[in-house]
């Protein structure tokens, strides 16, 4: 009698466990691959009527980077070996499946937090992977917005998210983009922008320490991160990583999406010669856009959002408002070419000896 109760209640449970997985386990599968930021893979700003189990994966790399034009290194920590890790963009209703690798090659623990999922300390309790490792987490896009990711080893979060290992998640609403009157918003172009402040440790002569491992750099590290002043405030990795040659790039009608996301410490992100037309702060969707921002504020452990459409050449600064933390390299430069338009601004008297009477 016993065995055939255990029969049946085992039979019970392997049958609600198999219910459970259904949910996600008859939606179609995609496999995304990802692209480096600023890049954001391409994706539908408008998504099909059924939800999907959308596929990604992360590699995780640490090395050694160069963080200035002077050399300068940081023992770096990275999701598939750029900083930020790259954006990963779904739809609310979707499956995210996420398998992360750990490769042996890398010498920590690594796990992954995503303020977008629910439960288990956002996904990071089961996805702690030793080098060697690799684990697949799925959870509900729930509900809509940028959110960051980051990883969260207990008693090194500060550390492995200073170095380097922090992204966003992107949940777009089914229906797209909404501005606050229900008309839809579109863009041609997104771009993220992931901007850390740094803490690289100084020798007794003043400077910057460059270690051979990664394990070499850790109780300097933290003891200058404790300081709580930054040697380093840098937008995707490096000062310069989105000046010269490294702009981004439009042209004048473009609309273009800037997901701006920073994991540890507030930011103030400005459009010099632009705008935000429509501004979602925090990130979240569900809450509707400001308009016509100069400067707009992210929260540190968050992604913010800003859509602009260019409508004048030229080079565009975008940067940290906090105009120190600018200089320490929290700028980035935008590229716009098309037609000028003399209604929105012209150079009356070109510079020169004063003429004018009062
Ligand atoms: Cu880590």
């Amino acid at each position: 009698m016993n065995t055939i109760k255990h029969l049946a209640l085992s039979i019970a449970l392997a049958f609600s466990g198999q219910v459970l997985a259904d949910a996600a386990d008859g939606l179609p599968r995609v496999k995304v691959g990802l692209v480096a930021p600023p890049q954001v893979h391409a994706h539908e700003q408008v998504a099909p009527k059924e939800p999907r189990v959308v596929q990604f994966r992360l590699v995780i790399e640490e090395k050694k980077m160069v963080i200035d034009d002077q050399g300068t290194t940081l023992q770096a920590m990275t999701f598939n070996g750029s900083m930020p890790g790259p954006t990963m963009v779904v739809h609310e209703g979707d499956f995210v499946e996420l398998t992360l690798v750990n490769p042996a090659s890398n010498s920590m623990p690594h796990n992954i937090d995503l303020h977008a999922a629910t439960g288990a300390l956002g996904g990071a309790a089961l996805t702690l992977v030793s080098p060697g490792q690799e684990a697949v987490l799925r959870f509900k896009a729930d509900r809509t917005g940028t959110f960051v990711y980051h990883c969260a080893p207990e008693g090194m979060v500060a550390w492995h998210v200073l170095a380097g290992m922090s992204g966003t998640l992107m949940v777009l609403p089914r229906e797209g983009l909404k501005d606050p009157a229900g008309n839809s918003l579109h863009y041609d172009r997104a771009y993220t922008i992931g901007e850390s402040d740094l803490y690289i440790p100084k020798d007794k002569d003043g400077k910057y320490k460059d270690y051979s491992t990664l394990l070499d750099s850790y109780a300097d590290s933290r003891e200058t991160m404790r300081g709580l002043i930054p040697s380093h405030v840098v937008f995707n990795g490096r000062v310069g990583a989105l000046t010269g040659k490294n702009a981004l790039t439009a042209n004048v009608g473009e609309s273009v999406l800037f997901i701006h996301s920073q994991a540890n410490r507030d930011s103030r992100p400005h459009l010099i010669g632009g705008h935000g037309d429509w501004v979602w702060e925090t990130g979240k969707f569900d809450n509707p856009p400001l308009k016509n921002l100069e400067t707009w504020f992210v929260r540190g452990g968050s992604a913010g959002v800003a859509l602009y459409t260019f409508r004048q050449p030229g080079v565009y600064a975008y940067l940290n408002h906090n105009l120190i933390e600018a200089e320490m390299g929290a700028a980035g430069h935008i590229v716009v070419e098309g037609e000028w338009d003399d209604e929105l601004m012209m150079q009356v008297k070109a510079p020169g000896p004063i003429t004018s009477q009062e």
